[in-house]
């Protein structure tokens, strides 16, 4: 704390020669990188401000401007299509796929700090990324790096609250009932308990997002050692970044795997504001829930399988595929198992998306990694022919709007070829990586001053009623 409090004195002093510097010509010392630079939060308490008059200035401004109509196959179809959320960290194109910040998943893996030269890059880059809307230099990584390491100690309860449960229970229950029990610590909850200003909500929302952040992986690598190695729990090393000491925790320290983990939790960690997970997270959190109330619901809907879940169905089904047929499958038997799926009553797990009408770019940069370190593999190569197979056929059915592969279609038999081959846990990991997104926006929601969500919900007697009176 002592560091922070330091840091943000340094900060304003900062600020105050910066005010002066017309008057004093150019300062070129002031370039230097100083420790508020470094520091996250003195870097949000900067731009809120700016980001608080954009949105007063939009909405006295534009806020009566229509931005579509909604019809009858909107309220009952999922409200598809229908814009309705603020979602400041990314953004969604049908056919090109997320952009984090304005970049997209090749423009991060080229801009953001990476832990070897060209290699994938940080999470924690990317958190800066979303949370400042800056690419961070790489001290600005490493030094998130290591506060991400100050926060990540878990108390005591929080392992006694998963040993509660059976070790058969899912993975996904034993890690969301770790988040409940982080909440006990929620800063937002103190604060809110003792009474501030709005115009402060923000901050506690910070300091439990960031917590939340750096101790998912911890409560994580616990419920996969509680599960698949007898309890044997491998401590943090302090000395390695999120993505690859999240790695090690659970067991993993090939170099390969490390740039895997760096990736995976990258790529995984936001898709824009609508999908199950990062609305519920925004819904329950417009009731000001803290953090960890709100992302512990998200996990909920990550834990579906038409979400999150359907990695884990990925390559069980993969797997069974294998198990049928054999891995030198023939092109037919692998249109016929598709059918097979299909005509019992199954979805094809991993294609199809809610807004994508293209290949995930996911899944794209999922597969380069494939060719350039698992090329062989029988798995990756199987995954490659269902990429053939798969889309014609669900094309055929003549009801899907996206017969493409998405982002849980290729991470399975990446896991799997490193050695986490234990499927049910998959999308545990998927929760690790959204916390970085939904807890950045989680940040912004608060320091926007963002409404309670109150849809109107009709029954079909209203809309029968207003669709007769429309005609
Ligand atoms: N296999 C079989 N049927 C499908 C598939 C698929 N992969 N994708 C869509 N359909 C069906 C869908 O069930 C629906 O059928 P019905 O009208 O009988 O209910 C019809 O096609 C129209 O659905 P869409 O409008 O194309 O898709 P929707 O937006 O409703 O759902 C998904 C999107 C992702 C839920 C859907 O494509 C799906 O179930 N995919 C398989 C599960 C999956 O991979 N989920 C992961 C999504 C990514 N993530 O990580 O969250
Ligand atoms: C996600 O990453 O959340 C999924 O692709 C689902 C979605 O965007 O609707």
């Amino acid at each position: 704390m002592a560091f922070f409090r330091s840091v943000a004195a340094l900060s304003k002093i900062r600020s105050r020669l910066a005010q002066q510097s017309s008057s004093l010509g150019s300062i070129r010392w002031l370039q230097i990188q100083t420790a508020s630079d470094l520091d996250l939060r003195a870097q949000l308490k900067d731009l809120i401000p700016e980001q608080q008059e954009r949105l007063k200035k939009l909405k006295s401004e534009h806020g009566k401007v229509q931005l579509g109509n909604i019809t009858v196959d909107m309220v009952i179809g999922g409200m598809r299509g229908m814009t309705g959320l603020l979602w400041e960290t990314s953004l969604l194109d049908p056919d090109e796929g997320i952009r984090f910040r304005g970049l997209s998943i090749p423009e991060c893996q080229k801009m953001l700090p990476s832990a070897i030269q060209g290699g994938e890059p940080l999470p924690e880059g990317l958190l800066w990324l979303l949370l400042t809307g800056k690419v961070p230099s790489q001290e600005q990584a490493d030094a998130l790096s290591k506060e991400l390491h100050s926060r990540s100690k878990i108390p005591d309860h929080v392992y006694k609250a998963i040993d509660a449960l059976p070790v058969t229970a899912h993975p996904m229950t034993q890690f969301t009932t770790g988040i409940m029990a982080l909440q006990v610590e929620s800063e937002f909850q103190k604060a809110y308990d003792k009474g501030m200003p709005k115009a402060k909500f923000w901050e506690p929302t910070y300091e439990d997002s960031m917590n939340l952040i750096a101790r998912v992986p911890v409560v994580a690598s616990y419920v996969y050692r509680r599960i698949y190695k007898d309890g044997k729990v491998i401590p943090a090393d302090d000395s390695l970044d999120y993505g690859a000491n999240f790695s090690h925790m659970l067991g993993f320290d090939d170099p390969k795997m490390l740039e895997l983990m760096r990736l995976y939790v990258t790529i995984h960690s936001d898709h824009e504001g609508g999908n199950v997970s990062a609305h519920t997270a925004h819904l329950v959190a417009s009731a000001l829930s803290d953090p960890f109330l709100s992302f512990a619901a998200a996990l909920n809907g990550l834990a579906g399988p038409l979400h999150g879940l359907a990695n884990q169905e990925v390559l069980l089904w993969i797997k069974s595929v294998v198990g049928e047929c054999g891995e030198n499958i023939t092109t037919d038997q692998l249109k016929d198992y598709v059918w097979k799926t299909l005509n019992s009553g199954k979805v094809v797990p991993g294609f199809g998306h809610g807004v994508l009408r293209k290949t995930d770019p996911r899944y794209t940069c999922q597969r380069e990694f494939a060719l350039k370190h698992l090329p062989d593999d029988p798995l990756f190569q199987l995954v490659s022919k269902l990429y053939e197979v798969v889309p014609p056929i669900l094309t055929e059915l003549g009801k899907v709007k996206n017969p493409w592969p998405n982002v849980d279609a290729h991470s399975g038999v990446l896991l799997n070829y490193f050695g986490l081959s234990e499927a049910r846990y998959y999308t545990v990991l998927f929760g690790v990586s959204r916390s970085i997104g939904i807890g950045s926006q989680l940040v912004w929601d608060r320091a926007l001053g963002l409404a309670l969500e109150r849809p109107k919900s009709v029954t079909m007697e209203w809309l029968e009623n207003y669709c007769k009176k429309a005609a």
